[in-house]
């Protein structure tokens, strides 16, 4: 059977899909043909699908939807009528079934696949499924036993149970299917995964939505076999494609420490997404040892109360803790806040604010609003106050899909109007904050179609982007 599995997010740096790497060593283990259309890089998208489909003539066509929208509220870009635009184009030259996945997709699936007008979809992990798909399209059998599908009957969506990809029976990560180079040579760095899964309860992440609450944990040996085939093909920056690393830390140690064995520390640098806690300093000190680098730990508030109602395990003592440990390790960090949930008051962002200050992370990414996912407890505590998308506290989109498709975000009423004036009034001008675009000198801290960011790579800057953003280059 043939595959052409297309890339469709287009932002800019360039970000590799990696799910289309996995995808692919999962296929082609089976004996699918495997072919590859990337439109990141596309100047004509609509000549190179013809082109892609004339040339692989392929039984299956798979999607991948990264992004829904860039879930930033300054700057609400919004990629499904894109994504429905080119599934029109594909429909133009094959009759041949379009499959969507990804984890934007698995936020809201079945309306994400009924708004494009695809013809399946598969919700969370990718790699049994579409081999399943592929066999049962293949052997025209019935879709029940395919796990994750989504597809039509009589008309109406049906869903499949998840099953959970078991990472220690994926093929070895080969990394070879996407042009891996050129997006470090564009992106400045290579996305790697160490786990799936989420089991915390953070009120309006659309993580536990998307990758589900079971963590599946990849063998350390895989993720080791991955780091080594991308530094075989001359890229030593990477970031870690999970939730949060160090969640849960034995298994974070484990990955850190067969980086070590594997003499892979000193050859890769990486950065990670972390949780504030646990943070404990031996493991600072390790991840250090394994080539890490810096870490944007997922902070939101430095307030208790917002804490507390944002559904957050840990307490603004933590904070201090884990910038401690960070400096004691030479780990660069940044401290990503997200301001506006229920609840939050000028008082509580200026008490954030305040403790940034005092902790001197190497820089704070500041979100204003709170993208509503549908699936998450925010999206049903604002449902059951009032209807939605109509919620009067609700911003963004005009008019929006009764599942939150078109971005909207909540902002408390409680912090008045003129809020962004005052933020960076407050802010007063410490170019560690990043801030939306519109608000002046500050880095612009929204990494869709980021012009300072793709020129500072194009002249050799690598890493995370608030890493390179914070160290002034390309300003
Ligand atoms: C790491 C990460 C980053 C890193 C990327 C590092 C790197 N080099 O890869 C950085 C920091 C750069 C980043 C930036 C952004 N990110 Co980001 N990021 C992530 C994160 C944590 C991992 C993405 C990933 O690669 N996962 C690993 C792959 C393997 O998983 P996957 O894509 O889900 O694929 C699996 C399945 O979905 C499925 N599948 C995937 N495709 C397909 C296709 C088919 C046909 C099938 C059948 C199955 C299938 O199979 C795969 C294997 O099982 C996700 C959240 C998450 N936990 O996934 C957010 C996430 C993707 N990011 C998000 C956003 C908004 C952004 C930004 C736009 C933020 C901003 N405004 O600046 C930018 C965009 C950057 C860009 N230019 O593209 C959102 C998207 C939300 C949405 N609904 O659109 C997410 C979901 C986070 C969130 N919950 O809000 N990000």
């Amino acid at each position: 059977m043939r595959v052409l599995l297309v890339n469709t997010n287009r932002m800019k740096p360039a970000i590799a899909p990696v799910a289309l790497d996995y995808l692919a060593d999962s296929l082609e283990a089976t004996g699918c043909d495997v072919h590859l259309l990337d439109l990141c890089f596309s100047v004509d998208t609509d000549a190179d699908i013809a082109a892609a489909l004339n040339r692989a003539t392929p039984d299956v066509i798979g999607l991948t939807v990264r992004n829904t929208d860039d879930c930033y509220m300054s700057g609400q870009a919004f990629f499904l009528p894109e994504i429905r635009r080119l599934i029109g184009q594909i429909r133009a030259v094959s009759p041949n079934p379009v499959v969507l996945g990804g984890v934007g997709f698995s936020v809201a699936p079945e309306a994400i696949l009924d708004y494009c007008g695809a013809d399946f979809g598969v919700r969370g992990d990718g790699e049994t499924a579409l081999v399943e798909f592929v066999r049962a399209f293949e052997a025209g059998r019935e879709w029940q036993s395919v796990p994750n599908l989504i597809y039509r009957d009589h008309g109406r969506l049906r869903q499949n149970p998840p099953r959970w990809v078991d990472l220690a029976q994926v093929p070895p990560r080969r990394r070879a299917f996407l042009d891996n180079p050129r997006y470090f040579r564009e992106g400045g760095q290579a996305g790697f995964e160490t786990k799936r899964g989420c089991t915390m309860g953070c009120i309006y992440c659309a993580d536990p939505v998307a990758k589900g609450r079971t963590r599946r944990l990849a063998p350390p040996a895989l993720v080791v076999g991955e780091l080594s085939a991308l530094h075989a093909q001359g890229i030593d920056h990477g970031h870690t494609c999970d939730s949060e690393f160090n969640l849960p830390l034995d298994h974070a140690r484990a990955i850190c420490q067969a980086i070590v064995d594997a003499h892979l520390g000193s050859a890769i640098r990486w950065y990670a997404y972390c949780a504030p806690a646990p943070f404990p300093d031996d493991f600072a000190a390790l991840c250090r040892r394994a080539g890490c680098v810096g870490i944007n730990f997922g902070v939101d508030s430095g307030s208790n109360d917002m804490l507390r109602r944002l559904g957050r395990h840990f307490t603004a003592d933590d904070l201090i803790a884990t910038a401690a440990a960070c400096r004691r390790h030479g780990l660069r960090f940044m401290y990503d806040l997200l301001l506006g949930g229920p609840g939050e008051t000028r008082a509580s962002v200026r008490e954030t604010i305040d403790l940034m200050r005092r902790i001197q992370p190497d820089c704070v990414g500041l979100s204003l609003g709170v993208r509503v996912y549908e699936g998450t407890p925010l999206a049903r505590t604002l449902r059951a106050e009032s209807e939605l998308p109509s919620h009067p506290h609700l911003h963004g989109a005009k008019q929006t899909h009764p599942a939150l498709l078109e971005p909207v975000f909540y902002l408390s009423p409680e912090l008045g109007t003129d809020l962004l004036p005052w933020v960076r009034e407050s802010v007063a001008g410490d170019p560690r904050f990043f801030l939306p675009a519109d608000t002046g000198a500050n880095p612009n801290y929204n990494y869709s179609e980021n012009a300072v960011l793709v020129r500072a790579i194009a002249n050799g800057a690598r890493g995370a982007y608030w890493d390179i953003l914070s160290r002034g280059v390309g300003r």
